[in-house]
C-alpha cells in the first residue's frame, strides 16, 4: 500500500527528505485533543464537548505538506474507569501510545497540575520509545502568569516521573495561536518516510461513524449530569433519496440514540419530542456540511440496558 501511494508523494526537491508517521493527543478528559485535532485538520472530524470522555473512538486526521504526511490520532481521555465501557476506553488509548512515533500530552492552561496529571506522566515515562511534546491547551483562557505556572509545575513533574519532554508548546486550539508551531515541529520530528494517504483525504473516518458522532455531539450538548455517559448513537441507514434531480439530492439518515435506562428516554425526547427535536437540527446542521447536501434526518431512541456495563450491548455499540 505504501508503495502505491509512495509514486503520489510531492518531490521535494533533494528527494529522499519527506517525513511521515504518527502522533498521539492523550491526556486527561477535557483537555481539549479533540478540539485541536480539528484546528489542526481544519474541519471537525472529531466531536467536542465540555462534557468529560467525550471522545470514545480514535480518529485519525491526515495533515499532508510539501515535507511530510502527518496523521494525527485523537484517543479518549484517561481516566479512572467506572464501567467496563471506561476500562475499554483506557485500554484503547494504551494500545495507541504504543504504536506511534510522538506523544502529544495535553494539559489544560488553565488548570492545576493534579493527581491525574501526575499518574499519567508516570505512565508516559513508562513507556516512553520516542519523543513526547508536552501541549500545553487553551492558553486564550489563561492569564500570562497562569501559563507560566502550569508550564513550570509540569516541566518539575515531567523530571520527577522521568519524563523526557522533547519540547514544550503553550497554544489555543479555539484562536490557532501557535498551532502552526506544534505542527512544524512534529513533523521535523518525524522518521524520514513515504506518504501514506492519498494528499486529498484529510481522515479515514467512515462517514457513517462521524454521522454517528455528530449525533451524540448535539446530544451531549444539552442533556445535564450523569446523562452524557448513558448516551451512545449509531446510524442504522444513510441513502441517497431516490427521484431526486441530479442537482438537488437529498441524504435520509436513520439514526439510533441509545440510553441506558428506561427513564432516560423521555429526558431525550422531551415534551411533545421537543428535545430530540432540538437535537435533530443541531446535529443535521453539521451532518449536512459533512456530506454536502440537505439531510433528512430521523432519530429514534431506545433502551439499552445498562449498556456500558454489558459486554454483550457495548460489542453491538461496537467498543
Ligand atoms: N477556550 C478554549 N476552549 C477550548 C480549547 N480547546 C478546547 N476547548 C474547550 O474545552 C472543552 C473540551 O474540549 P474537547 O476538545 O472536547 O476535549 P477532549 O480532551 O477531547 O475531551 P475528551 O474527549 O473528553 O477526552 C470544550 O468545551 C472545548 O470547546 C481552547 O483552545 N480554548
Ligand atoms: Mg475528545
Amino acid at each position: 500500500m505504501a508503495d502505491k501511494y509512495a509514486i503520489e508523494q510531492p518531490s521535494s526537491g533533494e528527494g529522499n527528505d519527506f517525513r511521515s508517521g504518527f502522533v498521539c493527543l492523550v491526556g486527561r478528559p477535557n483537555a481539549g485533543k479533540s478540539t485541536l485535532i480539528n484546528s489542526i485538520i481544519g474541519r471537525k472530524i472529531a466531536i467536542t464537548s465540555d462534557r468529560p470522555q467525550t471522545t470514545r473512538r480514535t480518529v485519525r486526521g491526515v495533515l499532508t505538506r510539501k515535507d511530510g504526511q502527518l496523521i494525527i490520532v485523537d484517543t479518549p481521555g484517561l481516566h479512572k474507569p467506572k464501567t467496563l465501557l471506561g476500562e475499554r476506553l483506557n485500554d484503547l488509548v494504551r494500545s495507541t501510545w504504543t504504536e506511534v512515533d510522538v506523544i502529544g500530552f495535553c494539559l489544560a492552561a488553565n488548570e492545576q497540575t493534579g493527581v491525574g496529571d501526575r499518574r499519567l506522566a508516570a505512565e508516559l515515562a513508562e513507556i516512553q520509545r520516542g519523543p513526547v511534546v508536552c501541549i500545553i491547551t487553551k492558553t486564550d483562557v489563561a492569564t500570562p502568569d497562569q501559563i507560566a505556572a502550569r508550564l513550570t509545575s509540569v516541566q518539575e513533574l515531567a523530571e520527577k516521573v522521568g519524563l523526557e519532554v522533547s519540547e514544550y508548546v503553550p497554544l489555543s486550539a479555539v484562536t490557532g495561536a501557535n498551532v502552526d508551531v506544534l505542527v512544524d515541529l512534529v513533523i521535523a520530528g518525524l522518521p524520514v518516510g513515504p506518504q501514506l494517504f492519498p494528499a486529498t483525504q484529510d481522515t479515514d473516518e467512515p462517514e457513517e461513524a462521524m454521522v454517528a458522532e455528530l449525533i451524540r455531539e448535539a446530544a451531549l450538548a444539552d442533556v445535564k449530569d450523569e446523562l452524557p455517559h448513558s448516551i451512545a448513537a449509531t446510524v442504522d441507514e444513510m441513502t441517497l433519496r431516490e427521484g431526486r434531480p441530479v442537482d438537488k439530492p437529498l441524504m435520509d439518515i436513520h439514526a439510533t440514540i441509545h440510553v441506558e435506562r428506561d427513564s432516560q428516554k423521555p429526558i431525550i425526547i422531551g415534551k411533545g419530542g421537543a428535545h430530540l427535536k432540538r437535537i435533530g437540527t443541531a446535529a443535521r446542521g453539521n451532518i449536512e456540511v459533512l456530506v454536502g447536501m440537505p439531510v433528512y434526518l430521523n432519530i429514534h431512541v431506545r433502551v439499552a440496558k445498562e449498556w456500558q456495563r454489558d459486554p454483550k450491548q457495548l460489542r453491538r455499540l461496537g467498543f
